[in-house]
């Protein structure tokens, strides 16, 4: 069974008619943003923002209207995944490198509905590392900022063994805290380093958190 499908399957039931959506991005995101076109194939009416070029290009190659961000007030919902949840809902994501679009999209939509199969429920989070936007310019002084806070940076490479750049043309810094104790305080402590943009803890954002489990669905 696809779990991953399962759970955007049921979050695209919350989309309404003429409702403005946040496409997310990332594997799980791709079922939704095909859920949301086959809606539309039944009459479902909507326009939507993307959270990544890669989102922006599957939506439009199944005819989802991408409207430019000038004309969006405030976005209905969006649905995203993460790559872990704790049980408060708070979040990490950016395994998929579009953290800072997702959080700028997230942090205008009235609704983020999180879609994740089971393996991304955690007691805390941390076993997967926190991936964090960081600006080229003297990235390896940030690096050194970032291991003082008690991780290993490791810069994101692409599969040819260049370094990753996201869509904005920033890095990607892994950095492995092991479990985190206060995701808030990690956070706040993150984006206080220059030439940090953003980090992948997204804190008391998600409205709803959607699982797909061999059991069927379950809500946090
Ligand atoms: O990059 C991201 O934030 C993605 O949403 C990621 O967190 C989840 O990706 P997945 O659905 O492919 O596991």
């Amino acid at each position: 069974m696809n779990l991953k499908k399962l759970a955007a399957d049921k979050a695209v039931e919350l989309i309404e008619n003429g409702m403005t959506v946040g496409l997310g991005t990332g594997s799980t995101a791709y079922w939704a943003i095909h859920g949301i076109a086959d809606r539309m194939k039944e009459g479902l009416s909507i326009r939507a923002v993307a959270t990544s070029e890669a989102s922006d290009k599957l939506a439009r190659e199944l005819g989802i209207p991408i409207v430019p961000f000038h004309e969006v007030d405030v976005i209905d919902i969006t649905i995203d995944g993460a790559d872990e949840t704790d049980s408060q809902m708070n979040l990490i994501k950016g395994g998929g490198g579009a953290l800072l679009r997702e959080k700028i999209v997230a942090a205008s939509s009235r609704q983020l509905i999180i879609i994740v199969d089971e393996s991304k429920v955690v007691d805390r989070l941390g076993k997967f590392p926190l991936p964090v936007e960081v600006v080229p310019f003297a990235v390896e002084l940030t690096l050194k900022k970032l291991a003082k806070l008690g991780c290993e940076p490791k810069l994101r490479l692409t599969e040819d063994g260049s370094l990753f750049k996201t869509d904005n043309g920033n890095y990607t810094a892994d950095c492995s805290f092991g479990s985190i104790s206060d995701p808030a305080g990690l956070h706040d402590e993150l984006n206080a380093i220059p030439g940090v943009v953003d980090n992948g803890l997204f804190i008391r954002m998600a409205s709803r958190v959607i699982v797909g489990s061999e059991k069927g669905i379950s809500t946090l």
